[in-house]
């Protein structure tokens, strides 16, 4: 891994962090490299049961590193922005929605750009009273990347994320919150408590049954009720064969607490 990225283990729990507080967590190639790695990584470990993305510092993430941008404007580059979502961004959010476990963006502090686009296509956000969320294309002349206009209007609603697009302005957590963005918020002090928590509680889940949901969720925004209900009888199917459904069942009728194992 880069120096600009942390990936630890907390039991089942994989955490990345992204990790260049100097710059906000600004995304240069070295940084996108470890994530997409990182994600790879989390992804092909069946011990890991749950992964959160979180930044150094005080920012999640301000997007791509605009000073990079800013040296190849000056010495005349010819830039080719789509070339590089498609090598550097779009791996990442494809390997975070394919992940066949919960991906938690604990959102720290301030997040924007493609920042923002790697939190939004997070199966959850959670965030720290104090974070901010900012669409910040626009004020640098660009259109929104990394999936966030797929992403968002789905989650805030089509208005909001056109309001959050065309003015650049910075979404409290507070408002995150009432909107959809965010799904828990707490106290700056108590975040990182909180969040790992939450997140060990999604890692000792039914992990499969959380894989075959991610697909059924992935799959309902492509396709009709007809269709779609038969994808849903047939990860239904799967589910009900996993060892965590019998143990599921079991533990209901005996009155105790299920343990999962994730299979
Ligand atoms: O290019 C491609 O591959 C396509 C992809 C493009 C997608 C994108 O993500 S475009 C970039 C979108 N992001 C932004 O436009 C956000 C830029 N940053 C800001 O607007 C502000 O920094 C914030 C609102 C996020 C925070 O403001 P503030 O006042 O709290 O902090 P600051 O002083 O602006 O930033 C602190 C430092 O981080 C500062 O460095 P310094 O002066 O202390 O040495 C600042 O330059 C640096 N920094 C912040 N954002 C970036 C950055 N450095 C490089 N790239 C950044 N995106």
């Amino acid at each position: 891994m880069a120096a600009s990225l942390r990936l630890e283990r907390e039991g089942a729990l994989a955490v990345i962090t992204l990790d260049r507080p100097d710059v906000l967590n600004a995304f240069d190639e070295a940084l996108t490299s470890a994530l997409a790695s990182a994600a790879l990584e989390t992804s092909g470990d069946a011990t890991v049961r749950a992964v959160v993305i979180t930044g150094a510092g005080r920012a999640f993430s301000a997007g791509q590193d605009l000073r990079d941008r800013a040296a190849m404007v000056e010495a005349g580059k010819d830039l080719h922005l789509g070339d590089e979502l498609r090598r550097r961004y779009h791996p990442v959010i494809q390997s975070i929605r394919a992940m066949r476990k919960p991906v938690i963006a604990a959102v720290n502090g301030v997040v924007a750009g493609a920042g923002l686009g790697i939190a939004v296509a997070c199966d959850v956000r959670v965030a720290a009273a104090s974070a901010t969320f900012r669409a910040a294309w626009g004020r640098v002349g660009l259109v929104p990347d990394a999936g966030s206009a797929y992403f968002l209007p789905r989650l805030v609603g089509w208005g909001r994320a056109v309001d959050m697009i065309l003015s650049g302005d910075p979404v409290s957590a507070e408002e995150a919150l009432r909107i959809g963005l965010a799904t828990r918020v707490w106290p700056d002090a108590e975040f990182a408590r909180e969040w790992r928590a939450y997140a060990q509680s999604l890692a000792a889940g039914a992990t499969e049954a959380f894989a075959l949901t991610k697909e059924g969720l992935n799959a309902s925004w492509e396709q009709d009720l007809g269709s779609f209900l038969e994808v849903e009888a047939g990860l239904q199917d799967r589910a009900g064969r996993t060892r965590d459904y019998a143990e599921g069942v079991q533990a209901f009728t005996a009155k105790r607490r299920a343990t999962f194992e994730g299979r």
